[in-house]
């Protein structure tokens, strides 16, 4: 094991894959993961957080690796049988194992809890050794404005990625909440105690973007060592919508607009061996050191190979 405190950013897949290859090169114990909350969503009453639940049943073990979110082994009875109610309201298939997370999550919100200290509760059920904290606890929502056949919508996150399955042509991002929210307690002193700050390989623009949209997050992070891993690997994202709404944000769908996403606080930058061609360029004007690797996680193993490749930069 390294002996190295690490606060990694993280969204869902991409994070969730890559940490559980982190923890097999640093103890656990000394990495705390700070989550993405802006793709909450309050949903039949309940409050849902998908990146804190990828990133707790990655490193709880409990994922569903294909699928990529919810649980292995997850039945969806409850949103089928909602869906016979009203097929309007299903668009969202909450598992029926992951509906005791959320039942669990909301019960305690309306007791008084914090989010952060609901996270624990839930992390601490999947026997994750880490430290997960939202990255605040106060509401914040991306909404993605869009253009639909002339009309302009304006939707949480999940209505554009899940509901609609990414197809608006979209205008603008926007972080509602971000500016007046707190860092969640304990984000700042892990932040300032880490020997190293690690971006995992998520989107730029909506699952690191809104973490250091929360005040104090990015100037914290900029007083640190910063290592990132590129989410786009020959010019398109492994996972999820990145290279629909990196354009949207100023971004070269490649792993140099990715780099140029943290420009101002990146230290080192790995990218995969397809786009060895970019090195150069990012190092020249980046003024970044950068890594050329393997970034696709088949598995455990090339998930720490890959961690020990960014940790290997630590200036
Ligand atoms: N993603 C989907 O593509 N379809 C779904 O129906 C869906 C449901 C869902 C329920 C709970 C949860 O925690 C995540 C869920 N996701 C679903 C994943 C999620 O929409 C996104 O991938 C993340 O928000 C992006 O990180």
């Amino acid at each position: 094991m390294t002996p190295m405190k690490v606060a990694a950013l993280a969204g869902g897949v991409g994070a969730g894959k890559f940490l559980r290859g982190l923890v097999r090169v640093v103890d656990a114990r000394d990495v705390t993961v700070i989550v993405n909350t802006a793709d909450d969503i309050h949903m039949h009453g309940l409050h849902v957080s998908p990146d804190l639940d990828s990133v707790t049943y990655w490193l709880g073990d409990a994922m569903d690796r294909e699928r990529g979110w919810g649980r292995r082994d997850e039945t969806f009875l409850a949103t089928e049988e909602l869906g016979r109610f009203d097929p309007e309201a299903a668009w969202f298939n909450l598992g029926d194992l992951d509906l005791a997370t959320h039942l669990f999550r909301t019960r305690l919100l309306a007791e008084g809890l914090a989010l952060s200290e609901v996270t624990e509760r839930v992390a601490a059920r999947f026997g994750v050794a880490a430290r997960l904290l939202p990255m605040t606890d106060d509401p914040v929502a991306t909404r993605i404005e869009v253009v639909s056949f002339g009309a302009v919508m304006d939707l949480h996150f999940q209505e554009y990625w899940v509901k609609r399955h990414a197809r608006d042509d979209v205008k603008a991002v926007r972080f509602e909440g971000a500016a007046s929210a707190l860092p969640a307690p304990g984000v700042l002193d892990a932040i300032d105690a880490a020997d190293v700050v690690v971006l995992c390989p998520s989107n730029p623009v909506v699952s690191t973007g809104p973490i250091l949209a929360v005040p104090g997050i990015r100037e914290h992070v900029a007083e640190r060592p910063v290592v990132g891993i590129s989410p786009i690997v020959g010019g398109a994202p492994l996972f999820g919508m990145a290279d629909r709404l990196m354009p949207v944000a100023g971004l070269e769908v490649s792993a140099l607009g990715a780099a140029r996403a943290y420009e101002e606080l990146l230290d080192a930058w790995v990218i995969d061996e397809v786009d060895r061609r970019l090195a150069p360029r990012i190092e020249r004007e980046l003024g970044v050191a950068v890594s050329v690797t393997d970034t696709i996680m088949r598995d455990d193993g090339a998930a720490e190979a890959l961690a020990r490749s960014a940790l290997s930069l630590v200036p």
